[in-house]
């Protein structure tokens, strides 16, 4: 049967790749919600943007009006909430919007969907900032909630109230904890893509031998347990599909009174990661190596830099050769040091298989970027 599904944040990088992903393999009709912009940015969605089962709807997450109208009329049978303020860095600096839009935006999606459309499920992006300061590795769906950020606080606090919805109505929400995830999609100030941008614009500069500057970076030392986009869409969508789910079937099956709480039985949470962890040092490497420059480390502390090597710059005469340098403004007030998921159940249990593998995404990101350079 064709269903309606909301999503939200579909000009970023994972509302966009989830829709392209329900547009290749569901009937179903999509919603998708951006806010009210001077001059938005399509260019993640232009594989669908014409698509007769797509919808731009406005909207914001910050705006309960907003949300309460778009659940209200459109009665969707899955919301999927990707909005978000989702750049840890910033999120010192705007603390306030960080939480309105990531937390109390949640609540107030959860609200929308108890009074208007109860049966509706819903997806809430978790994260595994909310992890933070890390208690033991690899971090699995248990680990202790310790964020270390505004955005990790108010993930966590998301999560809560997800749980409480989900306790106190009875309703289809899940809260999944994703870690880093990537791909061509991904916005240009995240660490990735600011390193796969900048090795493309330095090969650039090489093949015509001109001059160029460092990509300037922060802290090299923290690891990330990274991932394609595309691969993490799949396993929300199993999220949202969980077997053992049939309350539109048999509601008096799957409920459960407990201290006056009603719980959906065996509705769970997953980690989706790839139970890998690099440094952002080596994701550097890979990049360069990705574009056939080889470099080498040297200098400690903020005088560290990653140069291309003698042999090299000899042969190819450049006339820049520091490819890295590391720039204070990058260095966080505090940092998660390490993330490195365990994502066995969802593999197990959903039957998720992430396809991409850490070089192979590296491999992917900086080829497209090296292209996107030649078509301008
Ligand atoms: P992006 O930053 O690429 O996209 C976020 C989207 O949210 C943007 O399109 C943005 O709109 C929209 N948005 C922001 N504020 C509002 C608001 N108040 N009302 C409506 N829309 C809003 O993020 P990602 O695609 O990478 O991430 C998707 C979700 O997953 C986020 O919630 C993020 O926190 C979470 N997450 C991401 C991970 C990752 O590694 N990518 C890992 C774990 C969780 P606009 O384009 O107008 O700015
Ligand atoms: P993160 O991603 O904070 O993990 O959040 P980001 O790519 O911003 O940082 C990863 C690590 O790289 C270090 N770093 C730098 N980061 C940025 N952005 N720019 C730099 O110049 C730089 N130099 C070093 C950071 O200090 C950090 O340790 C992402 C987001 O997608 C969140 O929304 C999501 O919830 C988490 O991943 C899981």
């Amino acid at each position: 049967m064709t269903k309606k599904i909301l999503v939200t944040g579909i000009l970023g990088q994972d509302g966009a790749n989830m829709v392209e992903y329900l547009i290749k393999n569901t009937s179903h009709h999509i919603f998708g919600m951006i806010r009210r912009s001077s001059n938005p940015n399509f260019i993640n969605c232009a594989s669908f943007l014409g698509d007769p089962r797509f919808k731009i709807i406005y909207g914001d997450l910050s705006d309960s009006v907003s949300i309460d109208n778009a659940v209200k009329e459109i009665q969707p049978d899955y919301f999927i909430n990707f909005a978000a303020q989702s750049f840890v860095g910033c999120s010192w600096e705007i603390p306030l919007q960080t939480f309105d839009t990531n937390a109390t935006g949640v609540v107030r999606c959860l609200e929308a969907i108890r009074r208007f459309k109860p049966n509706c499920r819903f997806y809430s992006a978790g994260s595994s900032e909310e992890f933070g300061d890390v208690a033991y590795c690899p971090q699995d769906i248990s680990h202790p909630i310790r964020p270390r950020s505004p955005y990790g606080a108010s993930k966590s606090a998301a999560r809560h109230a997800v749980k409480v919805y989900r306790e106190s109505y009875n309703l289809y929400a899940v809260h999944g904890i994703l870690f880093n995830h990537e791909g061509t999609k991904r916005g240009e100030e995240f660490v990735t893509r600011k390193i796969t941008k900048g090795v493309a614009r330095i090969y650039n500069s090489i093949q015509k031998n001109e001059p160029f500057k460092p990509i300037e970076l922060g802290n090299l030392d923290s690891k990330r347990d990274w991932s394609d986009s595309e691969d993490f869409v799949d396993g929300v969508w199993k999220m949202l599909n969980q077997e053992i789910f049939r309350y539109d079937l048999q509601p008096e099956l799957y409920r459960e009174e407990k201290y006056n709480k009603c719980i959906i039985k065996g509705l769970k949470d997953y980690v989706l990661s790839s139970n890998e962890t690099h440094s952002i040092r080596e994701f550097v490497e890979a990049a360069f190596k990705v574009a056939g420059i080889s470099g080498n480390w040297h200098g400690s502390g903020t005088g560290e830099e990653y140069s291309v090597t003698t042999e090299y710059a000899l042969k190819n005469e450049p006339i820049s050769s520091t490819l890295v340098a590391i720039n204070p403004k990058f260095y966080r007030p505090a940092e998660v040091d390490i993330l490195v998921g365990d994502s066995t159940p969802a593999r197990k249990e959903l039957g998720w298989t992430p396809k991409v593998s850490f070089l192979n995404l590296v491999d992917k990101m900086v080829k497209h970027d090296i292209l996107l350079l030649d078509k301008q």
